[in-house]
């Protein structure tokens, strides 16, 4: 759908529009009586979200291309059906991108939007397609339920109408944007198992109670279904991520070397974020029976210091 149709259909004056990005992406730009947000149509990706009197809560690179086809450095990238570089069937499809194709498909479909009380709700579809195809991923359908307002909700529900079992990974990999990554602190992870991407995926033990930021981390934290809370004391809040159904949570930072790598990543940038992912990947990927449904749920929320 063009803007003219998509506001047509969807529209509520005042609070849901939809404008176009120089670079060619259409995005849904929201205002509630209780927040701002923005939502890519491409990925279905949550671009921005800032409850009225915070700061904005989720990071988003101003490098950020907002190109066709290439993914949104920040915000919420909707990871499906595998996570990071692939591993199932990476034989047969070696050309797979990193973090799979959802994030930079453009045909999810917006099919609905409405208030109710103080909350915007956005449901998105995604089907199989030429491209999904190309990597082996067919008779599948995505519905993703997107709800702004105070909180931020998300669930990713995932069908399987093939006949045969469907394996897949899958993450909210949400950036959240911190004062100073090097200021802050991270709970809920204490005792639990990862795997050290920095360190050739070996398996460790958090024994700290509070995760703190000295260099770079890439973590998927394994069986873990906890909440997770970042204190930020130099902006007075804490960040809340709630999840179901989810149990792997990544937590990433790339620091300063490998974000200068990053082109689409502003100077800077990786000192003011830090990626909470509520996910199932690795040895928590999914295996969906045929004609089976999972639904992933996760929930931020700001609180003050
Ligand atoms: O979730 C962490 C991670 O898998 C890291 O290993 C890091 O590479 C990051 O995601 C970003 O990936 P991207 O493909 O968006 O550059």
């Amino acid at each position: 759908m063009n803007i003219k149709q998509l506001t047509e259909k969807f529209g509520i004056a005042g609070i849901l529009e939809f404008h176009q990005h120089d670079n060619g992406s259409i995005r849904a730009e929201i205002k509630t009586p209780t927040c701002t947000a923005q939502i890519y149509l491409q990925g279905a990706h949550v671009s921005q979200w800032q409850p009225t009197g915070q700061k904005p809560v989720l990071f988003l690179s101003k490098n950020s291309l907002f190109m066709p086809g290439k993914a949104i450095r920040g915000g919420v990238p909707l990871i499906f059906p595998w996570f990071g570089a692939r591993v199932a069937d990476a034989d047969l499809y070696p050309n797979s991108p990193a973090h799979g194709f959802a994030r930079t498909s453009n045909n999810w479909q917006l099919i609905d939007a409405g208030l109710s009380d103080d909350d915007l709700l956005l449901s998105f579809e995604l089907t199989e397609d030429d491209v999904s195809r190309s990597f082996g991923f067919e008779k599948f359908k995505l519905t993703y339920k997107v709800s702004v307002g105070q909180e931020l909700e998300l669930e990713l529900i995932v069908e399987n109408n093939s006949s045969e079992a469907m394996k897949i990974e899958e993450a909210f990999h949400t950036y959240l944007e911190v004062s100073d990554i090097e200021k802050i602190t991270l709970k809920g992870l204490e005792k639990a198992e990862y795997l050290d991407k920095t360190d050739g995926m070996k398996k460790k033990i958090q024994d700290e109670s509070d995760l703190v930021f000295l260099g770079e981390i890439d973590r998927p934290y394994l069986n873990s279904e906890s909440k997770i809370e970042i204190y930020d004391p130099n902006w007075k809040r804490r960040i809340v991520v709630d999840k179901l159904n989810s149990r792997t949570t990544v937590i990433w930072n790339p620091w300063k070397e490998l974000a200068s790598k990053m082109s689409d990543m502003e100077i800077d940038g990786w000192k003011r974020m830090v990626c909470v992912e509520s996910a199932n990947a690795d040895e928590n990927s999914i295996s969906l029976p045929p004609g089976s449904h999972h639904a992933m749920h996760a929930r931020v929320l700001v609180e003050a210091l």
